[in-house]
């Protein structure tokens, strides 16, 4: 017997120009909701604020049942429950997690898979052990390439039944800061964020951020799994793709004033006012925001508070002296590195890493108007 896979086969696509968002992107976004914007406030995403993208369903774990394997060709596999795991070393990070796709759905043609416009993204203190022990202890031979992190979810992706695995070069895999984690922000991980345990690797893009980790293999081939090869830049299908890893720089406003309901344009009385928002990157320490309230003619430089922890988000404000009128403003984050944002950005197929500056409309009224905004 062959099974019709109609509808659960279809090759990664690119909407035509013209086309609307779908109802199954829309089912898609209604999963995996983002960041309110005006969360960009607190210094850690309240858990229920953080953005989130699960590709399949969120399992339910039974935490007495719960062991992780760690095995493929280290010298010894372990097996480890829940108290194993938490009364190894300790410790906390600030991590800012952004999904590779965000900004995708700004990309024109338009690649069809989860709409994001720019609120993928949020910061938590991460809490758990460090995986470098562990895998010392596991014993990694000579030879060892990648290592492989499973999920207890399980999918069909075009046509492809598996469960969610991503893996990190050995070398990745060993920097101190990436964690196995089982709290975030002080509390035990919620379901949608991977509880009971998941790998937390900061600075690279959601994708790697492994949640419901189940299986730890180390392996001497180089690891080529599905979600390996959908995390590519390509600009053809067949095209071999660059890998995505770190996050690009980006900034964001906390919207100012207040919103219009329906085209969350924002509404603000004229007199000096603090924006204010986050910036981050993977790649290095952000170093600069400019603002600008005339999309992008000219910019300002903002005041950029250090950021609490390396891997997470720092705050930044600057005063406008707002006077009654449209605008549109941006803000732009540039890092050590070099890397900033473009005000174009290059399209790829998958709409990944798109850190094109995000413009926010902006009508200025004056002290005493009520805002007409017009009724459809
Ligand atoms: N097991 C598993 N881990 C996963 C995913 C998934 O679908 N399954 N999604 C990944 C992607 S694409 C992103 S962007 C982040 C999102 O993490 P969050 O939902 O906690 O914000 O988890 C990553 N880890
Ligand atoms: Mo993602």
């Amino acid at each position: 017997m062959t099974t019709d896979l109609t509808g659960v086969s279809a090759p990664s696509r690119v909407a035509d120009l013209d086309e609307g968002i779908s109802v199954e992107e829309l089912q898609l976004a209604a999963r995996n909701h983002g960041l309110p914007l005006e969360a960009l406030r607190f210094d850690l995403t309240p858990p229920g604020l953080h953005y989130l993208l699960t590709h399949y369903d969120i399992p339910a774990v039974d935490p007495d049942a719960f062991r992780l394997v760690m095995d493929g060709v280290v010298d010894g596999p372990l097996s480890l429950d829940l108290d194993a795991i938490r009364s190894r070393p300790r410790r906390s990070t600030v991590v800012t997690l952004e999904c590779a796709g965000n900004g995708r759905a700004r990309l024109r043609p338009r690649p069809v898979s989860q709409p994001w416009l720019v609120e993928a993204v949020g910061t938590s203190r991460w809490t758990g052990t460090p995986l470098s022990p562990l895998l010392r202890e596991a014993g990694l031979p000579d030879d060892a390439v990648d290592v492989v992190f499973t999920g207890a979810d399980h999918g069909i992706e075009r046509g492809v039944e598996q469960d969610y695995q991503r893996s990190l070069p050995v070398r990745e895999a060993m920097r101190e800061e990436v964690l196995l984690a089982y709290e975030m922000n002080g509390a035990p991980i919620p379901p949608q964020h991977g509880y009971p345990l998941r790998l937390v690797v900061p600075g690279w893009y959601g994708m790697a951020q492994v949640k419901w980790l189940t299986r730890i293999d180390v392996v001497a081939d180089p690891f080529d799994g599905f979600q390996m090869r959908a995390y590519c830049l390509r600009q053809q299908p067949e095209d071999p793709g660059t890998p995505l890893t770190r996050i690009e720089p980006r900034a964001l406003l906390v919207p100012p004033g207040f919103p219009d309901f329906m085209s969350r344009t924002r509404v603000l009385r004229a007199g000096p006012t603090i924006v204010e928002g986050r910036a981050w990157s993977g790649w290095a320490p952000v170093d600069a925001v400019d603002v600008s309230v005339d999309q992008g003619q000219t910019w300002s430089s903002a005041t950029l508070e250090p950021a609490p922890d390396r891997w997470g988000w720092a705050r930044w404000s600057w005063t406008w002296e707002a006077t009654v009128g449209n605008y549109t403003m941006s803000a732009r984050a540039s890092d050590a590195s070099g890397r900033s944002q473009p005000v174009d950005a290059p399209w790829n197929r998958g709409g990944f890493a798109n850190n094109l500056v995000q413009r926010v409309a902006v009508t200025v009224i004056s002290l005493s108007d009520l805002a007409g905004i017009e009724e459809p």
